[in-house]
């Protein structure tokens, strides 16, 4: 992979998500040694420290169908105008949540940039809901919906009505989803590696597929890697873990290959929730997992 100089931004935010605790994310993987491992991988690193994140009125939800919707779209609008600075002056960020509402805020940035970019969204769920299909009202499960255009609330103001082309959105991992979100995936043109896919094909070929996808016709390729991707075996320190997950080794295997391929332009790694973990394990995957995505290699 090329050299790079890496920008990382802290967004500890967990509104997004039902259990309070994401909001050390950021410092979990930091504290995991994560700029050390990116300068043995070649690059340049400046860390921008973390966003500031409001402190809701009341800990109940003004809106039980849209959970901290302004503190949520409040932050995204910070983060955005981040994202955008950082791509236009030529930097690689590297945003870590913080749950996965913060997706909006950096993809909706990157796209004032690279209003092509192709997205590779590693998750085992399909935050795809939107605020009338939601079972939880949690906004983490949403940001994939909102990004393509498909959300009609303020969500949608950092996108300033440029949305993502479903058609170049490529999942990998998915395992559970809910039921009117399964059925409008299934009927849009995003591309779903499901845990299915991942064992039937191999992750090998499922990367081959993948990073065809994504990267054909596009501007650019964004990983927003969520850690619940990973079997909770291998990483049990995520707020919403789900049985059947990647290995350590899928994971680390996909990301050697979009490193090797050079054709990512940022990535986002979320849901790391240290009050869930023990000796900070997954705090340290989740570094190791970003340093595979830009490069590392053992020898
Ligand atoms: N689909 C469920 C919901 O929308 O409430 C669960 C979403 C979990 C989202 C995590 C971040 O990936
Ligand atoms: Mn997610
Ligand atoms: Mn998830
Ligand atoms: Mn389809």
């Amino acid at each position: 992979m090329t050299p790079k100089t890496i920008s990382i931004i802290g967004v500890p935010l967990d509104y997004g998500a039902d259990r309070r605790g994401v909001d050390m994310g950021p410092s979990a993987i930091r504290y995991a040694g994560l700029h050390e491992k990116l300068r043995q991988a070649g690059h340049q690193v400046n860390d921008l420290g973390n966003l500031a994140v409001p402190v809701p009125e009341s800990r109940v939800p003004k809106n039980p169908r849209l959970k901290y919707l302004d503190e949520i779209v409040k932050v995204n609008r910070v983060l955005a105008r981040t994202v955008e600075k950082v791509v236009n002056e030529g930097q690689f960020p590297v945003v870590l949540g913080g749950d996965h509402s913060i997706a909006m805020g950096t993809i909706a940035g990157l796209l004032r940039a690279r209003p092509k970019i192709g997205l590779l969204w590693f998750d085992a769920h399909g935050d795809f809901n939107t605020e009338n299909s939601s079972p939880s009202g949690n906004i983490h499960g949403m940001p994939v919906a909102v990004a393509a255009g498909r959300s009609q609330t303020d969500l949608a103001i950092p996108f300033k009505g440029h949305f993502l082309d479903e058609a170049k959105i490529v999942y990998v991992g998915v395992r559970t989803l809910d039921s009117d979100e399964a059925a409008t995936l299934r009927a849009s043109q995003a591309t779903v590696f499901s845990m299915h896919e991942v064992d039937r094909y191999g992750m090998r070929e499922v990367m081959a597929r993948a990073m065809d996808i994504v990267s054909q016709g596009t501007d650019g390729v964004h990983l927003s890697f969520d850690i619940d991707a990973l079997d909770p075996l291998y990483a049990p320190g995520s707020g919403t873990p789900y049985s059947g997950g990647l290995t350590d080794r899928e994971a680390h295997l996909a990301l050697e290959l979009l490193a090797e391929a050079d054709i990512l332009t940022s990535l986002e790694m979320v849901e790391v929730n240290p009050i869930l973990d023990e000796h900070n394990r997954t705090g340290e995957l989740a570094a190791n997992l970003i340093a595979s995505a830009l490069g590392h290699r053992i020898i």
